[in-house]
């Protein structure tokens, strides 16, 4: 049978290194997580200055559960991120400058100019990253057919797909889900409840009491993590991950979050109530792993100041890469929309 439980927390460093987790990698978590953090900031002020076209989305409050369960895939596993996901970009290698020219809108960008958002398509080893679309959560078929295709192949490799709180109700979520507890495939879903889909709040988007429940629904297990918390999201992770690499089926994560800034810049969330923010945003996930690791692994001020003196630098070199990258030529629009025969 199977059942939805509670992620017992990962709390001792011990513990972290039971679960794969020794300094040089608690500390490139870290920093991927302050590098998440940074690049969103650096968007919202482009933004501002009018400096990026459309909008931008940020996942603020997301990056502990990006960065740790990106971090937990191995090497040939596919991932599909969506808006609030720029940890596992970052996580899985993605160029800053490529990220900043996709939200800027410049050629050298994932759409090359004709989309702005997380677009990233890359199937290359470390990578495995497949684009999203804005209809959600349409990947999730699409992920759903990858982790069959890898079960089909023998393939030894993992299908993780990312869906949120609201978009979890549409059937696409219900039917993946479904045929993947039937055909028990290589495949970890993961709700990221950030408790809104947009304006509208948990309570009036499902009466279940865990949105982990519906794992058991389709056959599963289902396991509620807070997801703030990226030491215990890596090793529920990491563990799911496992599962499905060793046959044993699909596992459906719920990662518990606040979406700590509007749905994008134009919604200042007004509507989110003052305690629940204030609550959250003393669980701030990077303040709450730099003090995970200040007292279990001694790290210092020397080393903080590093990483973000890095990340800073890796920054300012990406937003200028894209400032210089050109916009899309026009007469090159049709390009890569229809595959001409001799490609295919
Ligand atoms: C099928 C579909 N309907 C509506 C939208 C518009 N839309 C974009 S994001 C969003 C909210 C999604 O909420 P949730 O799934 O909880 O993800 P979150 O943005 O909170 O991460 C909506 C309604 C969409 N992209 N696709
Ligand atoms: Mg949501």
């Amino acid at each position: 049978m199977s059942a939805i439980r509670q992620a017992e927390p990962l709390l001792s460093a011990n513990e972290a290194t039971e679960a794969g987790l020794d300094r040089d990698r608690l500390l490139r978590m870290y920093r991927d997580m302050v590098a998440t953090r940074t690049i969103e900031e650096r968007g919202n002020l482009l933004f501002k200055a009018g400096r990026l076209p459309g909008s931008f989305y940020t996942g603020r409050g997301n990056e502990a559960a990006s960065v740790g369960v990106a971090s937990a895939m191995g090497e040939d596993d596919v991932a599909s991120p969506l808006h609030r996901n720029m940890g596992v970009h970052v996580t899985r290698g993605v160029d800053p400058a490529a990220i900043f020219c996709q939200y800027m809108g410049r050629s050298g960008g994932a759409t090359r100019g004709r989309d702005s958002n997380l677009r990233t398509n890359d199937f290359s080893p470390g990578k495995g990253l497949l684009a999203g679309v804005s209809h959600l959560p349409a990947m999730i078929p699409v992920i759903t057919g990858i982790a069959l295709a890898f079960q089909l192949r023998r393939e030894d490799r993992v299908a993780v797909g990312w869906c949120g709180d609201g978009a979890a109700a549409r059937g696409d979520m219900h039917e993946s889900m479904n045929l993947a507890g039937v055909r028990r495939l290589p495949i970890v879903y993961i709700i990221d409840n950030n408790q809104y889909a947009y304006s509208t709040p948990n309570r009036l988007s499902f009466a279940c009491e865990h949105l982990a429940d519906r794992g058991p629904a389709y056959g599963f297990e289902g396991i509620v993590i807070d997801g703030t918390d990226v030491l215990t999201v890596y090793r529920e992770a990491a563990r799911a991950i496992e599962k499905a690499r060793a046959g044993d089926g699909p596992t459906l994560l719920e990662l518990i979050t606040l979406r700590m800034e509007g749905h994008a810049v134009h919604d200042d969330a007004a509507y989110v109530p003052r305690p629940l923010y204030e609550e959250f945003a003393a669980r701030d996930p990077v303040e709450r792993f730099r003090a995970w690791l200040q007292v279990n692994h001694d790290l210092t001020d020397a080393e903080q100041q590093d990483i973000a003196a890095e990340v800073q630098a890796t920054i300012e070199r990406a937003v200028a890469e894209a400032e210089a990258s050109p916009p899309p030529d026009p007469g090159r629009l049709a390009e890569g929309v229809y595959a001409v025969s001799s490609d295919v």
